[in-house]
């Protein structure tokens, strides 16, 4: 009997055990983040380029403030849409921008992005530019970004290295 017991514990230690561990797995919570972040040259050089990413949602809803980077003079968050009479796009600055909470945010072509204007020649040289996410509860984010020339191919400045 006496055997019986100790045996029922370790097997009720064990299933504790395992719950939580599962606990664990799952009970993380969702992390703020931003990811395939690409910039894209305009073709001419005084016009700003556009910076495209998606933004994961952490466990609060946020709002993302602005986009820094150290290679730029100075950047605006658009957002690009179509008139539905004429058919032109145009682009409308956008304020901040809300981040739900555990859900998706995608800046892409003729919708939200990111301009950037006077990106230097270091980011066009080594194809990538340091980008940094400002939100609203004091999160910091850094991400390298592609860069890329319009048509998808690496910088000009790096083929003639
Ligand atoms: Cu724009």
């Amino acid at each position: 009997m006496g055997d019986n017991l100790g045996q029922y514990r370790k097997l009720l230690g064990i299933i504790a055990a395992a719950a939580f561990l599962a606990l664990g797995a799952c009970g993380d919570p969702p992390k703020l983040r931003v990811d395939r972040a690409v910039l894209v040259l305009s073709p001419v050089d005084s016009n700003p380029s556009a910076l495209y990413f998606n933004v994961h949602g952490g466990p609060r809803d946020v709002r993302l403030l602005r986009v820094v980077s150290p290679s730029i003079i100075r950047s605006e968050m658009h957002e690009s849409s179509k008139d539905t009479k004429s058919g032109v796009m145009t682009m409308t600055p956008l304020g901040q921008i809300t981040i739900p909470a555990r859900r998706k945010v995608e800046f892409k072509r003729g919708g939200k992005h990111v301009m950037m204007w006077g990106v230097n020649l270091r980011a066009r040289r080594l194809g990538e530019i340091e980008t940094e996410y400002i939100f609203s509860n004091g999160d910091r984010v850094l991400v390298n970004a592609v860069v890329q020339e319009a048509d998808g191919t690496v910088p000009d400045e790096r083929k003639a290295l």
